[in-house]
């Protein structure tokens, strides 16, 4: 397939630390995707959904310890501690070398490893990035061939050593020897005892967001865990939002919402450029770019509805791959809590076993179970999905999931602000890693599991792309929450296609069309500037939703001193500066 000579020398190295019985090079061909398809079904990898209701659908379920990413276990291992900083796991390379090397050790004996080359971004863009992947998972290859551009041609526009080793073997999924490690000077990736989504889709988060952020920083761009939207108005302009919230937070559902009925028939309308990952550069004019380095959506699927999120479920129809949802028996389908009020009778829930759905106590589908939908089958997806120079960014916003503290939206003074909003972001945990959920963590730019180097010159490579734009070319910078609670535990605010009307705030910003009040933290909405036409909300509920609770806010700050606090001397001056600022605001 290739006579590049790093290729084939890594392949061989790894081909005898693994000892595969045959070898099998991913040439992208449908031919070879539908033989591998067939394979997986015989050796109940796979399970083939009804393909008169779902075609080209297939099903898959994996271990019950193995449903989410793993961040106790993802390691990022630089020569140095202090380079990989405080916040990630880290080990001495040459030490997990090691540890990995005794783990791969014959690993693959009677199996097969499949050789994936793949491009981050549309093949050819200045902004892509290409890496192989390794893996003796079908199931791997056929959510890579969805969520990457895969194949032959890929191989051939490789220049010399330029790009990312990933090994994966899924050995026997063992809880105890599961790592996820990267080594972002030797451009690799190593995962093994896993075989679940961002564990072992390697170009995800471990080459799109860990090696890219790392190399971002090196050559001057940045690898963020961003949705890029399309926000056309009636006169056809399209303007472009990047917005970074924590797994499992409503990317995907604001990438793809649909506005409530009195704007779309005014003529607005929502773009997908992305639904979870964006690499942004600066373009020539001086603004800044982004692509989606994904070709698929790898998505949350409860919550799913035709409601919630008709694009994404319209996406999951066809070509799609399921992880861990329940089966409906009677007509191999699919079904998850929150897609209709209808759980199968005669049902498979998650972990595989028999059971009524109407009478089940327990949640049939996993919290964290997956669609992986190809992008193209998305109703809305941009006309500049492959644009290789990307889309020009007007704003870019931030956001978590907290029950008090952040109002709806608010926005940043100026980018270094706006850095520091960022810096301080803070989210309840969810189903999407392994762990507890619900408790509210730092997780600075939704990046706190993400990041492939020190946080604290994470924070000084905002600062320094801030520099090199000038400010009214820069995007402005937002955050946002669609999940502040009242005092009964109810959401405030109705989110999903009713966050049009802070789309809408945020881009009138932009322009300096809409009002603005300044606030400690920042500028809130005016009186009125939110449109609330047809919404059932009082201006009450609307008030507290903007509200700022001074007692609330100071107790933030003592708890973002203590996080910061453990960057040390290498945390830039901007963010203490900002901190000072906030907290004498607050005063
Ligand atoms: P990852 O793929 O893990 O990065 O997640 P994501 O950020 O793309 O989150 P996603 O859009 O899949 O949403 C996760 C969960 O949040 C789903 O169950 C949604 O139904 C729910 N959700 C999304 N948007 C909103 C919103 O505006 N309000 C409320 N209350 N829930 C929302
Ligand atoms: C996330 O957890 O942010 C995801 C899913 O998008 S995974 O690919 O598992 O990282
Ligand atoms: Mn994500």
């Amino acid at each position: 397939m290739t006579e590049n000579k790093y290729v084939l020398k890594w392949l061989e190295e790894m081909k005898s630390l693994c000892r595969p019985d045959q070898l099998v090079w991913i040439d992208g061909s449908e031919e070879q995707l539908e033989a591998l398809r067939e394979e997986s079904v015989a050796t109940g990898e796979m399970i083939k959904l009804n393909q008169e209701k779902l075609p080209g659908c297939y099903y898959h379920r994996t271990a019950v310890n193995d449903v989410a990413r793993v961040e106790d276990r993802t390691f990022i291992c630089t020569p140095t501690k202090e380079e990989a900083g405080p916040i990630n796991n880290w080990m001495d390379p040459e030490e997990m070398y090691a540890k990995l090397n005794a783990l791969y050790d014959g690993s693959m004996e009677g199996r097969t490893m499949y050789v994936i080359p793949y491009s981050m971004g549309p093949v050819g863009s200045p902004f892509s990035k290409i890496g192989i992947e390794l893996t003796d998972s079908i199931y791997v290859v056929l959510n890579m061939a969805i969520m990457t551009r895969v194949g032959k041609a890929i191989l051939d526009i490789i220049d010399g050593d330029d790009f990312t080793k990933c090994l994966h073997a899924k050995k026997d999924v063992n809880p105890d020897e599961r790592y996820i490690v990267h080594f972002p000077q030797d451009n690799t990736i190593m995962s093994v005892n896993s075989a679940y989504g961002g564990n072992v889709l390697l170009g995800k988060k471990c080459f799109a967001l860990r090696i890219a952020s790392y190399l971002g920083k090196q050559e001057g761009w940045m690898a963020e865990h961003m949705l890029i939207l399309g926000l056309e108005n009636p006169q056809g302009e399209v303007k472009y939002i990047a917005a970074a919230f924590p797994s499992a937070c409503g990317k995907t559902n604001l990438a793809m919402l649909i506005p409530p009925e009195y704007l779309k028939e005014k003529g607005y309308k929502i773009w997908t450029v992305g639904d979870d990952i964006a690499w942004l550069r600066i373009g020539p004019d001086g603004r800044l770019y982004a692509i989606n380095p994904e070709a698929g959506f790898f998505g949350v699927a409860p919550g799913t509805s035709e409601k919630t999120n008709f694009n994404a479920l319209e996406s999951t129809k066809k070509n799609t791959i399921f992880t861990n949802v329940a089966i409906n028996n009677d007509d191999m389908t699919v079904w998850w809590e929150g897609l209709d009020k209808n759980p199968p009778a005669n049902c498979t829930e998650w972990t595989g076993k028999q059971v009524n759905g109407k009478e089940f106590d327990g949640v049939l589908a996993n919290p964290n179970s997956r669609f992986t939908a190809p992008a193209i089958n998305c109703p809305c997806i941009s006309p500049e999905f492959e644009n290789p120079q990307g889309v020009p960014i007007s704003a870019i916003v931030f956001g978590g999931r907290r029950a008090k503290t952040a109002p709806l939206v608010y926005q940043a003074r100026d980018w270094e602000h706006g850095v520091f909003v960022g810096a301080t972001m803070a989210s309840e945990t969810t189903a999407a890693a392994a762990g507890a959920v619900g408790v509210v963590r730092r997780d600075p730019m939704a990046m706190k599991p993400f990041v492939g180097y020190n946080m604290a010159d994470y924070f000084g490579h905002w600062l320094d792309m801030g520099k090199k734009m000038d400010a009214d070319k820069a995007p402005k910078i937002f955050h946002v929450n669609w999940f502040r609670k009242d005092e009964d535990n109810n959401f405030l605010w109705p989110g999903f296609g009713d966050n049009m009307r802070v789309l809408l705030w945020i881009l009138d910003r932009c322009e300096g069309k809409a009002d603005a009040v300044e606030s400690a933290i920042g500028l809130l909405p005016a009186e009125g500037a939110i449109d609330t036409t047809d919404l059932d909300i009082t201006a009450e509920q609307l008030k507290e939703l903007l509200s700022v609770d001074k007692d609330v806010w100071m107790g933030d700050v003592e708890n973002q001193k203590e996080y910061f606090s453990q960057f040390g001397d290498r945390l830039p001056a901007e963010i203490t500066k900002q901190l000072e600022n906030l907290e004498n605001n607050l005063k």
